[in-house]
């Protein structure tokens, strides 16, 4: 349709007061909150994901988008509330202990978002017990751990640790990354799944969910 194709050309060229205009431009046309947020701002962020895997854009352009597309969110949400709309799934996304670094942690939640997730960023210097306590509190289905030094992405394995303490290991899905994570880490510390980028990590995050 015409007007989706709009809002997600205009979301990719992160052009947040057009993309806002043309959801409500859309919802005034008769369609529901799910068809444009589906048709129109997640096509087009994925559209922005897939570029950005294959290093068409970069980092300002994602952000942009992003920003995009939490304008067009803002007119939909209230009208998915009523509505009823489901998230994809629940996250919890932080940076571990000792690391600040969130620019990577923060594409990864824009990602999520962008496939249809209710993600909770816990921000940076994220205890285990803070993962594990909000997964729980929460209720949540699936935990992101984000590390860019080499010194911190080994308490990912104290986060694995923590779930496995707790008996609750087999129920949570643990997904590691960051520029100085691997395959082999992640095997080797006993967590999920690896993706090497953020929009990889939305794909394998939907794939978990399907079952
Ligand atoms: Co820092 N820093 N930094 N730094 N910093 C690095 C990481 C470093 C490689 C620079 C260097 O020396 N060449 C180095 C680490 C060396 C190492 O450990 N081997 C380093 C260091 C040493 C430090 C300090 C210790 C410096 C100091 O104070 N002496 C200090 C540590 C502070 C702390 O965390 N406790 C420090 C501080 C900082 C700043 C605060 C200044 C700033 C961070 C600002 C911020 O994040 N808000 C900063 C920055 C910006 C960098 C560099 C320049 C850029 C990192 C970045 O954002 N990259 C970095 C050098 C470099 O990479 N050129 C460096 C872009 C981002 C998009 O990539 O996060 O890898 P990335 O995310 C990728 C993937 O990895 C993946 O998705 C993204 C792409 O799609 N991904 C996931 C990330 N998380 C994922 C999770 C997933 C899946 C995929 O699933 C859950």
């Amino acid at each position: 349709m015409e007007i989706l194709n709009q809002i997600s050309e205009a979301l990719q060229k992160g052009q947040a007061p057009t993309v806002k205009e043309l959801c409500q431009k859309a919802l005034d046309e008769g369609l529901n909150a799910k068809e444009v947020l589906e048709g129109g701002l997640m096509d087009g962020m994925g559209i922005v994901g897939e570029k950005f895997k294959k290093n068409e854009v970069f980092v300002p352009e994602v952000l942009i988008a992003a920003r995009a597309m939490n304008a067009g969110i803002e007119i939909l949400k209230p009208l998915m509330v009523d509505a009823g709309v489901k998230a994809a799934g629940k996250i919890v996304i932080g940076t571990v202990k000792g690391d600040l670094h969130d620019i990577g942690k923060n594409l990864v939640k824009i990602m999520m978002e962008g496939k249809g997730f209710e993600v909770i960023d816990l921000g940076t210097d994220v205890s285990a017990e803070k993962f594990l306590e909000t997964y729980k509190t929460e209720n949540a289905d699936i935990i992101c751990c984000s590390a860019l030094l080499t010194t911190t992405m080994i308490y990912m394995k104290d986060i694995v640790s923590a779930f496995e303490e707790d008996g609750i290991r087999d129920n949570a899905t643990i997904m590691v990354g960051g520029a100085p994570v691997t395959q082999n880490f992640c095997d080797t510390i006993g967590a999920d799944i690896y993706t090497s980028d953020a929009a990889s990590a939305a794909d394998a995050a939907l794939q978990v969910m399907a079952g």
